[in-house]
């Protein structure tokens, strides 16, 4: 495949984002010729010059901030959440202080239904229009006519390894045709319990892939797909050592040999292990039982006191500069089509960041669990997690 067109090929895996289509989303708008003067002025700021951030651990780039600080004379508060569960109920609760977050946009769909952001103003974002058109249109099925989600960065919920460590743990056994089969089936999660396995620690990461791995829709909204999912979980729950959504050191330290994990910070914990001289391959699979596909974006609550502020960092994060960066330094793609002639080789090479076609059409599709559902999803999980 075209190493050009590859982001946009990932469109097509997630157009099932909120399981109805969506009318052609417009063309990001083009700035108001009256607003070029004020663009080469520099953007409109809020007097106080602050800017909070909520995101993601391990997911910005080293100079992000800093480089945002200097040039527009902002102090950024950058604190981090583990999971969407984690971010949902800071907003929900009101008050956050939070000026930009980054809800992931399948979770962030009921967010947005229930008035928790308010709407992005194009007209003070200059670089919008260095998105992909066709990779905006997919966050529509959550976020009609893109009112509220900017991309952040996407990737897919998979299962990763330390192949030595696998290997020798399965003594000759061979690897399973769906690598699922590591972590959801106790003939192999028995024998890497010794060598360790890692999950993601929160309902909405784990129950989508394991509804998805005992043959239900991902993002079931029946109580009876939970059982099945729980019954599974329960025979391998014995053999998970640790439960993280932070995992790269424990995967760069050899605290474990298969994770259920996000594909970038996979790939970030295996360059770690090449900077310092390791010498065990930590792979992110591509399980022909398919990934799940995320989309991480920035969103402005409702009740944020430095919009302003808030516009400018959005714009700065969508030059080309910075969404290449994501991609290079973190193995994250952004959506940033701009950025595209600007990632490393090496990086577009990755089949692991940027999937071939095959792997492509594997991965299962974004989406995400109604509130109705939020009880059945936490119990589950809960259950699974204390094991009884
Ligand atoms: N290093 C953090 C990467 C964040 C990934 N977000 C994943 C959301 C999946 N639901």
């Amino acid at each position: 495949m075209k190493k050009q067109v590859l982001v946009l090929a990932i469109s097509a895996v997630l157009l099932a984002a909120c399981g109805k289509k969506e009318e052609p989303v417009a063309a990001p708008a083009a700035p108001a010729p009256a607003a070029a003067p004020a663009a080469a002025a520099g953007p409109v700021l809020d007097d106080e010059k602050v800017l909070n951030i909520y995101n993601w651990p391990d997911y910005i780039t080293e100079n992000m901030i800093a480089d945002f600080e200097k040039e527009f004379g902002i102090k950024v508060n950058y604190d981090t959440f583990e999971n969407n569960e984690a971010l949902h109920a800071k907003l929900v609760a009101g008050n956050s202080g939070y000026d930009i977050v980054v809800p992931t946009a399948g979770f962030g769909k009921k967010q947005i239904e229930g008035g928790l952001y308010q709407p992005i103003d194009r007209s003070k974002i200059p670089n919008y229009a260095n998105l992909d058109p066709e990779f905006m249109e997919k966050i529509a099925g959550v976020d009609p006519e893109n009112k509220h989600f900017v991309p952040w960065g996407w990737g897919f919920t998979t299962v990763g390894i330390n192949k030595q460590k696998v290997e020798r743990a399965l003594g000759g056994m061979p690897m399973p045709e769906n690598a699922w089969d590591l972590v959801f089936n106790p003939e192999y999660s028995s024998k890497l319990r010794s060598c360790g396995i890692i999950y993601l620690d929160s309902p909405s990461e784990i129950l989508p892939v394991a509804l998805h791995y005992v043959g239900k829709p991902a993002y079931s909204e029946n109580p009876e797909d939970f059982k099945a999912a729980g019954e599974m979980l329960a025979k391998v729950r014995k053999d998970i050592r640790l439960f993280s959504s932070t995992m790269i050191d424990d995967i760069a330290g050899g605290k474990g040999c298969a994770f259920v994990g996000w594909s970038g910070d996979i790939n970030i914990a295996a360059d770690r292990v090449k900077e310092t001289g390791g010498k065990d391959e930590i792979v992110p699979l591509l399980p022909t039982g398919g990934g799940l596909v995320f989309i991480d974006t920035m969103a402005i609550p409702k009740d944020a006191k430095r919009v302003n502020n808030a516009h400018a960092f959005i714009d700065f994060f969508l030059r080309a500069e910075n969404g290449a960066a994501m991609a290079n330094e973190m193995n994250y793609p952004t959506g940033n089509k701009a950025a595209l002639p600007m990632i490393k080789d090496e990086v577009k090479d990755n089949k692991t960041i940027f999937l071939s076609d095959e792997d492509t059409a594997r991965l299962i599709p974004t989406g995400g669990f109604s509130t109705e559902i939020s009880s059945v999803l936490n119990a589950t999980y809960n259950t699974f997690k204390r094991g009884r």
